[in-house]
C-alpha cells in the first residue's frame, strides 16, 4: 500500500543509472512459512557519468533485511539508510560487491507480483517492478546483469527447481532437502528474471535451429494437465522456425521451458529461457479448450517467444519505451498468426478488438500516447493503446516501408542493439538508416494520443475523367494533449467500376497506371488526390486492410456498401461495409426506439446477409464474421452519448429479424456444417474452425426462433459433440433461451463433470456472466459463493466479474446503479488483495463520460466512494483520480 503521496515519474527526468550491475548471484532458500533471500551483486561506477561516487539507493519494497555487506564487510545501521522501497548506502571505491540477506513471504502474497505461490508451487513475476520485492537491487531495465541463481527447498514438494539459463550444478542436502544452480550467460534487467519450484511434469522435445544447434524444449504442468500440452508445443515449433524464416532470429540457449502457473496477473511473462505462462494461455485440448483458446494459445506462445529478440535480446531504456517491445511483438505475433491461419480472418477481429476497446481507451480519462509521457504505477500502462496501437504503428511501418524494407530495417535495429537497453526513437533510426528515409513527423504515432479522424470526400469531373478524393485529418485533445500536428497515415485504397472491377489507378502527373491497389499517404492537415483517365465515376475502397489506425468517414450509401461487400477485391474491405451497413442499419434502429417509433429493419440488411448465406464458395470464417452483428460495446463506443437499453432492444431486434428472415438458409448451413463436425474428429485448422464458427452463429441466431427442432438440435450438440467449442457455445445459446429446465440441467451437469478443470469452469462462469436476460447482477452475486469461485485467482475474477462488467452491458448498467455499486465493492475488496487486478477491474467505470447524465453522476459517485475508501494502491489510486479529473 502508499504510504507517501503517489509520485508522477516523467520520461523528461530519465537519467542513466549512477551504478551497473555486472554479476549477480543469488540464493533462494524456499520454506513453508518464509523465504531467505541472498544477494551478492558485483557493481561497478557507471563509466559513462563522472567521477564521484554518489550513493547508491537500491530499490526494494516489503523486504526484511536481515543484514548487508559491502566487500564483504557487514556494515552497521548506521551505514546504511532504510526506508519502505531504498536501502541506500556509500561506496568508496569505483568497483565493489555488495551482499544482502532478505526475509520475504510468498505464502502471503496474493499480489502475485515478484515471488508467490500459485497453489502448491513457488513461482515469480518481476515485470514490470516486481523484483524489488524479492531482493534490494537496481530494479531498472536498463541495469543488465549475468545472474548465477541457486534455488534450494524441500525434495519431495518441490521436485523441480528451475530458473533462467542453463542449469549447472544440483544436490542433496541434509534433512530431505535439495538444491539446484542455473546460469544465464545473457545480461538481462531483472524484470525478465524468474525462478520455479514445484511438482511438476513435463512434456520433452526439441528443436534444431537453421544452424543446426539442438535446442531442448520442455512445458511443464502439474500433473493432471500433461496431456494437455500438445498443442503449446506444436505452436512452439512453429512460431521458432517463422521467427528464422521471417526475420532470421535464432534461438540462443540450450533449453527453452514454458511453466504454466493457474495464478497469474496476465497471459504470460518472457523471463529469459523460462517464460511463466497462465495456464489459459498453454493448455489447450479438444474437449476442454475451445478453438478461440487454441488459437489465443499458439498466439501467446509465439508472442513470448518472439521476445526473446524483441525484448530480452534488445530490451527497453526504460518503461516509457515499453511499447519498443510490446507494440512490435505484438506485431510480431499477429503476422505469425495470420502466416498460420487465415490472413483476413485475423486482421478482422484483431480489428474489431482494437475499435471498440484501444479507441474507447484513446477516448477516455487513462488516454496516453504509445510512448506515455508520464505516470503513477507503471503497471497501469501495459495497455491497448501501448500493445495493439503500438503493434499498428508498427505495422504502418512495415506498410510504408514495404516487407523488404521492413526486414532491413529490423536487421539493423537486432544488429546494431543487441544486448543493449534501448528507446523508441533508436527502433526508428534504424528503419530509417536502413532505408534512407525519414520518419520524423510518422514519430507523432509515438508522442500524440488520441485517435485521428480522417474525413474523405470526392468530386468527379466527367469532362476530364478526373476524380479526386480529398483528405482531412484532425484528432480530438486527449488529456494533457489539446493541440495535435498532422499525423503521417498511410491509405491502402482502391477503385471500383459500376460492376465491380478493380480500376487501374494513375494519378495526375503519372505516365502511366500502376496497379489497382496502392497506399497514399496523407500527411497534411488537408490534402487532395487526383486519379485520371476514368470513364465514369468510380467507386471508392479506402483504408483497406485497415492500413492505419484511424476513424475514416466517407458517405457512403447503403446500395455502395452492399456493392463493395460483394465485389471488393480486399477481404477485409469486404467484412468493413458489411460493419457499416450493420452500423448504419443499428443506428437507424436506436433512433426509432428513442423516439418511440415502430422498430423497422432496414431489408437490405437481410438481402445481403442471405446472399452470403447461400453463397458457398466463400470462406465460411468470413461469412460468420459478417454475420455478426457489431457488439453492444462498439456501438456505445461510436455513440456521443451512448443509449444502453435503446443499442441493447435495437440490436436484439435486428438479431431476432435476421432469424425469422433467413430461418431457411441458417438452418441448411447449420445442418451441413453440424453433420460435417460429427463425422469428423476435433481439429484446430482453419477450415475446420470456420465450419464451426459458421455452424455457431447459426445456432445462436436459430435459437432465437425457439423452435423445438432448434432445441432438439442444441442440445443434440451439446450432449454429442466431441469438443469445447460445439459445447460451450450449446451450452451458452441455452443459457440466453427461455427453456429453463434444458438451462438449468446443461449448466449443472457442465459443472458436475468439469468441476475439477478450473479452465473449464471459468468459461462456466463466463457463459452466465454475459447473459443478458433479466437478473444479471443477482446471477453474478450468487455465483460469487459457488465453490469453485475465489477472488483470489485472477482467472476467476476475469471470467465471472469482468465478463459481467465488459460484456453484459444491459445489465451492468442497470438504471438503480447497482451494476455499478457491485463492481465498486469488488475493486475496494481487491485493492487490498491484487492492486493491479483491482485497478484494471475499474475500466468501465472510468468510461462514464459515454453515459447520460443520471448514470454519469451514479458512476461518479461510485469513483469517488473508491477514493474515499481508505489506502489505495497507486494502481487503483492512479486509474480512480485521473478518471475523476
Ligand atoms: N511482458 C509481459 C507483461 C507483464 C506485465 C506485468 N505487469 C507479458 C507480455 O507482454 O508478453
Ligand atoms: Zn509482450
Amino acid at each position: 500500500m502508499r504510504t507517501e503521496q503517489p509520485k508522477v515519474i516523467y520520461l523528461k527526468d530519465y537519467q542513466a543509472p549512477d551504478y551497473l550491475i555486472d554479476e549477480t548471484n543469488l540464493t533462494f532458500e524456499l520454506y513453508e512459512d518464509h523465504t531467505l533471500v541472498h544477494a551478492q551483486l558485483v557493481m561497478r561506477r557507471n563509466p559513462e557519468l563522472g567521477d564521484g561516487l554518489p550513493p547508491l539507493v537500491l530499490d526494494g519494497q516489503q523486504l526484511e533485511l536481515l543484514w548487508v555487506a559491502l566487500d564483504d564487510r557487514v556494515l552497521d545501521e548506521g551505514e546504511y539508510q532504510l526506508d519502505d522501497s531504498h536501502l541506500t548506502l556509500q561506496p568508496t571505491a569505483r568497483t565493489f560487491t555488495v551482499d544482502s540477506t532478505v526475509r520475504i513471504h510468498p505464502e502471503s502474497n496474493t499480489a502475485l507480483e515478484g515471488l508467490y505461490k500459485s497453489g502448491t508451487m513457488f513461482c515469480t513475476q518481476c515485470e514490470a517492478e516486481g523484483f524489488r520485492k524479492i531482493t534490494y537491487y537496481l530494479d531498472r531495465p536498463d541495469v543488465m546483469s549475468s545472474f548465477t541463481t541457486t534455488l534450494s527447498a524441500e525434495q519431495h514438494a518441490y521436485p523441480v527447481l528451475l530458473s533462467n539459463g542453463n542449469p549447472v550444478a544440483s544436490g542433496a542436502e541434509e534433512g530431505g532437502r535439495h538444491w539446484a544452480t542455473w546460469q544465464d550467460p545473457f545480461k538481462k534487467p531483472a524484470y525478465l528474471f524468474a525462478l520455479v519450484a514445484g511438482d511438476l511434469w513435463c512434456v520433452e522435445d526439441s528443436f534444431t535451429t537453421l544452424s543446426e544447434r539442438e535446442v531442448a524444449l520442455r512445458i511443464y504442468v502439474e500433473p493432471e494437465n500433461i496431456d494437455k500440452c500438445q498443442h503449446a508445443m506444436d505452436s512452439l515449433k512453429k512460431a521458432m522456425r517463422w521467427d528464422e524464416k521471417v526475420y532470421g532470429r535464432e534461438y540462443d540457449l540450450d533449453i527453452f521451458m514454458i511453466v504454466a502457473v493457474n495464478d497469474f496477473n496476465m497471459g504470460a511473462m518472457e523471463n529469459k529461457g523460462l517464460n511463466i505462462f497462465n495456464s489459459s494461455c498453454v493448455l489447450a485440448k479438444a474437449e476442454t479448450a475451445t478453438d478461440a483458446a487454441h488459437q489465443r494459445v499458439e498466439g501467446v506462445v509465439a508472442h513470448e517467444y518472439f521476445h526473446n529478440w524483441s525484448g530480452n535480446r534488445v530490451t527497453c531504456r526504460d518503461w516509457f519505451q515499453l511499447s519498443l517491445k510490446e507494440g512490435f511483438t505484438v506485431f510480431r505475433d499477429s503476422e505469425f498468426s495470420a502466416d498460420m491461419n487465415s490472413r483476413t480472418v485475423k486482421r478482422v477481429e484483431d480489428v474489431a478488438f482494437l475499435r471498440t476497446n484501444q479507441f474507447a481507451e484513446d477516448a477516455g480519462p487513462m488516454a496516453h500516447p504509445v510512448r506515455p509521457d508520464s505516470f503513477i504505477e507503471i503497471s497501469n500502462f501495459y495497455t491497448l493503446t501501448v500493445y495493439e496501437k503500438g503493434s499498428e504503428v508498427v505495422r504502418m511501418i512495415h506498410t510504408l516501408l514495404g516487407a523488404e524494407g521492413f526486414r532491413k530495417g529490423s536487421d539493423l535495429y537486432f544488429q546494431r542493439h543487441d544486448g543493449q537497453a534501448v528507446t523508441c526513437d533508436d527502433f526508428v533510426k534504424a528503419m530509417e538508416d536502413a532505408n534512407g528515409v525519414d520518419l520524423s513527423q510518422f514519430k507523432r504515432w509515438y508522442s500524440q494520443s488520441g485517435t485521428p479522424r480522417l474525413a474523405v470526400s470526392e468530386d468527379f469531373d466527367a469532362a476530364s475523367g478526373r476524380y479526386t478524393l480529398t483528405f482531412r485529418q484532425s484528432c480530438p485533445p486527449t488529456p494533457g494533449q489539446k493541440d495535435k500536428q498532422p499525423f503521417v497515415i498511410p491509405v491502402e485504397m482502391g477503385l471500383l467500376d459500376h460492376l465491380g472491377n478493380p480500376l487501374p489507378l494513375r494519378l495526375e502527373g503519372e505516365e502511366h497506371a500502376h496497379g489497382s491497389n496502392r497506399v497514399l499517404q496523407i500527411d497534411q492537415a488537408e490534402q487532395s488526390f487526383s486519379f485520371v483517365g476514368l470513364q465514369a465515376k468510380p467507386l471508392p475502397s479506402l483504408l483497406r486492410g485497415f492500413s492505419a489506425p484511424v476513424k475514416l468517414s466517407f458517405p457512403y450509401d447503403r446500395d455502395q456498401l452492399m456493392f463493395l461487400m460483394q465485389y471488393d477485391e480486399d477481404g477485409f474491405n469486404r467484412w468493413e461495409a458489411g460493419q457499416q451497413l450493420s452500423v448504419q442499419v443499428l443506428q437507424e434502429l436506436v433512433g426509432q426506439r428513442q423516439r418511440g417509433d415502430a422498430l423497422l429493419l432496414d431489408e437490405r440488411l437481410l438481402v445481403a446477409f442471405r446472399t452470403l448465406l447461400q453463397d458457398n464458395g466463400l470462406d465460411q470464417a468470413m461469412v460468420a464474421e459478417m454475420l455478426s452483428l457489431p457488439s453492444e460495446a462498439y456501438l456505445t463506443e461510436l455513440s456521443e452519448e451512448a443509449d444502453v437499453e435503446a443499442i441493447h432492444v435495437a440490436r436484439e431486434f435486428a438479431r431476432r429479424r435476421i432469424a425469422e428472415a433467413l430461418y431457411e438458409p441458417l438452418w441448411q448451413r447449420y445442418q451441413a456444417n453440424r453433420e460435417a463436425s460429427r463425422k469428423t474428429a476435433y481439429v484446430a485448422e482453419a477450415e475446420h474452425i470456420a465450419r464451426r464458427s459458421l455452424q455457431n452463429i447459426a445456432l445462436s441466431y436459430l435459437m432465437l426462433s425457439e423452435k423445438p427442432d432448434v432445441l432438439a438440435a442444441c442440445l443434440e450438440q451439446y450432449e454429442a459433440c466431441d469438443n469445447m467449442t460445439e459445447r460451450l457455445t450449446a451450452l451458452a445459446v441455452l443459457v440466453n433461451s427461455p427453456f429453463e429446465a434444458e438451462k438449468a440441467k446443461g449448466l449443472a451437469q457442465f459443472a458436475d463433470y468439469f468441476q475439477d478443470n478450473p479452465l473449464v469452469m471459468d468459461q462456466w462462469f463466463s457463459v452466465q456472466a454475459g447473459c443478458t436476460l433479466p437478473g444479471g447482477l443477482e446471477r453474478v452475486q450468487a455465483l460469487m459463493g459457488h465453490a469453485a469461485f475465489t477472488l483470489k485467482n485472477p482467472n476467476k475474477i476475469r471470467a465471472l466479474i469482468g465478463a459481467f462488467a465488459n460484456q453484459n452491458l444491459i445489465n451492468f448498467h442497470r438504471a438503480d446503479g447497482s451494476g455499478y455499486r457491485f463492481l465498486a465493492d469488488q475493486v475496494i475488496t481487491l485493492n487490498a488483495l491484487n492492486p493491479q487486478i483491482a485497478s484494471r477491474l475499474l475500466a468501465p467505470l472510468t468510461r462514464w463520460r459515454k453515459y447520460a447524465p443520471a448514470r454519469q453522476a451514479q458512476m461518479r459517485a461510485e469513483l469517488e466512494r473508491i477514493l474515499a475508501s481508505g489506502e489505495l494502491s497507486s494502481d487503483v489510486y492512479e486509474v480512480v483520480s485521473k478518471s475523476l479529473a
